[in-house]
């Protein structure tokens, strides 16, 4: 009595279970090789690039990386899916399941060929292997979900092939098919089915083990064929050891310089460019009049630097932590520029916007004359004296003081142009403002909205920052913006970066208070009280933190 929704739940469980298989095993070879990307994670990342601008800023500008696994996710399922499908659809016409399931391996071929480092022939290897593997798991066990006495334990090995739908056009491939039917019961199919499904699980977390080893700085290092111990960095002109004054020690309080591993992180990347130092080139064409390629070595024959800069993501909220102040090293972008015969005083038109590109395809463009005006924008290679960490832009990356990362903080730089200003970069083309100067904002980080604090004198204190005009006042309100009081300044580390500041607030007697913090930069401007999303230009408003005193 085997029903029709008992089969196909068989047949679905089948084209599922191949699915698994070939999906996990494709994990596993893909670890061994540095030219083939994982293949979900390759087709999310072509998903991210062709999704319409609109769902593209609320997916990755402003819920940032979080969103990234979720899509993987879905592409997994959605494999899985389709392959379930796939495999009802087998019963009927064998040849296009076949083809169908041969489309998904094109699809993760095409998806995985638009990395950036894939050698095309073991890219094959691993799809076309990977491929027959599912194809062979979904075969038997497909056999096994037809047949008509698979609810029978104990039958013998006997089959019906005149069961199947008739299929006189592909009869071919169907009496192979049919050929190899077996009858076994409930137990032993799940058994089956869930063996290649275990199979296909451990193949692919054996996979993520191997690249995840391999993702260590050290073994990263050795999988970039970086010299042993070089991880450190060192620029001919350094800078003195930050002023103690210009750090502020109380409980809650960000460090001066963020540690690379909490720097934040925003891009469009899933798994960040791995990129060979020695391979690398930068190229710098478009408008100039002597396009130039430059390898690593060559950058560093220009005279290396260290720069104290503040970076912001344009998505950071109110309050928010997509901020980072870092000691980057590198070379100054007009230095380089130069050498391709750019110069301030003959920009013309045509050269008005530096776009940076990466190797993964990313774009940020902005205006040139920003790079020529005297402000220390870099081509880095290291943060916080050491190397660049990858997911912040190894083996080169661009920063720009006083801009938002969007338009200008291109990581994994291979490429600079000059254009004409008509030119839309990534973000802008998906309705994120053309300019993107850092609004002057100031958070506070020691008292945390819904405190509750006993009666004493409060340290408040946080960071503000106006990255290249500076940051020459911070006052801060306990009654709701009622009234102000001037909040004790750090020493100013640059004019790049941000600065600490503390208040002593006398909480003495007990109730509900809103504290409010309010930055002025160095031409004097505070900070606009007006609220505004972080689409398009940049979140405005005070922070603002709800305590009550006991
Ligand atoms: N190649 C590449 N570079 C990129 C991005 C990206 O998506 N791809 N994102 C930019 C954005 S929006 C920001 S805010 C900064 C973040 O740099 P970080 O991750 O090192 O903090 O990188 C910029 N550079
Ligand atoms: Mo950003």
């Amino acid at each position: 009595m085997l029903t029709d929704r008992y089969r196909s739940a068989r047949t679905m469980i089948a084209g599922g279970a191949g699915a698994v298989m070939a999906l996990g095993l494709s994990e596993l070879l893909q670890s061994f090789f540095e030219t083939v990307p994982s293949i979900p994670v390759a087709v999310s990342q072509r998903v991210i690039e062709l999704t319409p601008g609109d769902l593209a800023t609320a997916g990755i500008q402003t819920v940032g990386k979080a969103a990234t696994p979720i899509l993987v996710a879905v592409v997994v399922v959605s494999t899985i899916l389709v392959s379930a499908l796939l495999a009802l659809l087998s019963r009927r016409s064998p040849l296009m399941a076949l083809l169908g399931a041969c489309a998904l391996g094109v699809i993760g071929l095409l998806a995985a060929l638009a990395e950036p480092v894939v050698q095309l022939s073991v890219l094959s290897f691993v799809v076309f292997f990977s491929l027959f593997a599912g194809l062979s798991v979904a075969r038997p066990l497909l056999s096994a979900a037809g047949s008509p006495r698979a609810h029978v334990p104990d039958q013998s090995g006997e089959t019906e092939p005149g069961e199947r739908t008739p299929e006189p056009f592909h009869g071919r491939y169907r009496e192979a098919h049919s050929g190899e039917g077996i009858s076994i019961g409930r137990g032993s199919f799940l058994l089956l089915s869930g063996g290649a499904v275990a199979g296909g699980l451990a193949a692919a977390s054996a996979g993520r083990v191997i690249v995840g080893r391999l993702s260590g700085s050290e073994a990263a290092a050795r999988r970039l064929e970086r010299p042993s111990g070089a991880a450190r960095v060192a620029a001919r002109q350094t800078l003195p050891p930050a002023p103690a004054g210009a750090s502020i020690e109380a409980p809650g309080m960000p460090p001066l310089f963020t540690p690379n591993d909490d720097f934040y992180l925003i891009d469009t990347a899933i798994s960040a460019p791995r990129i060979n130092r020695d391979r690398w080139m930068l190229t710098i064409g478009g408008t100039v009049s002597n396009a130039i390629e430059l390898t690593y070595e060559d950058l560093l024959s220009f005279p290396t630097r260290e720069a104290d800069i503040t970076l912001s993501c344009v998505s950071n909220e109110v309050g928010g932590n997509l901020i980072s102040n870092g000691r980057w090293t590198g070379v100054i972008l007009s230095d380089v520029l130069a050498e391709a015969g750019v110069r301030l005083d003959a920009i013309d038109r045509a050269a008005e916007q530096l776009i940076g590109r990466s190797a993964d395809g990313w774009e940020a463009g902005f205006r040139t004359e920003t790079a020529l005006d005297g402000r220390e924008a870099l081509l880095a290679f290291g943060l916080n004296g050491d190397e660049l960490p990858v997911n912040h832009g190894y083996p080169v990356r661009l920063v720009v003081p006083g801009l938002y990362g969007y338009v200008s903080a291109t990581k994994w730089l291979t490429e600079i142009e000059l254009t004409d200003w008509s030119y839309d970069a990534y973000w802008i083309k998906r309705g994120w403002a053309k300019e993107g100067p850092i609004k002057t904002q100031s958070r506070i980080d020691t008292i945390r909205d819904g405190d509750t604090l006993t009666a004493r004198t409060v340290r408040i204190g946080g960071i503000a920052w106006a990255p290249h005009r500076g940051i020459e006042r911070v006052e801060v309100s306990t009654d709701n913006g009622e009234t102000w009081s001037d909040a004790t300044l750090a020493a100013q580390l640059d004019v790049d970066a941000w600065r600490l500041w503390i208040f002593d607030w006398d909480a003495l007697s007990a109730g509900d208070y809103t504290v409010k913090v309010r930055a002025t930069d160095g031409n004097g401007e505070t900070q606009p009280a007006e609220e505004a999303p972080p689409i398009p230009s940049g979140a405005t408003g005070y922070h603002t933190v709800n305590v009550s005193v006991r």
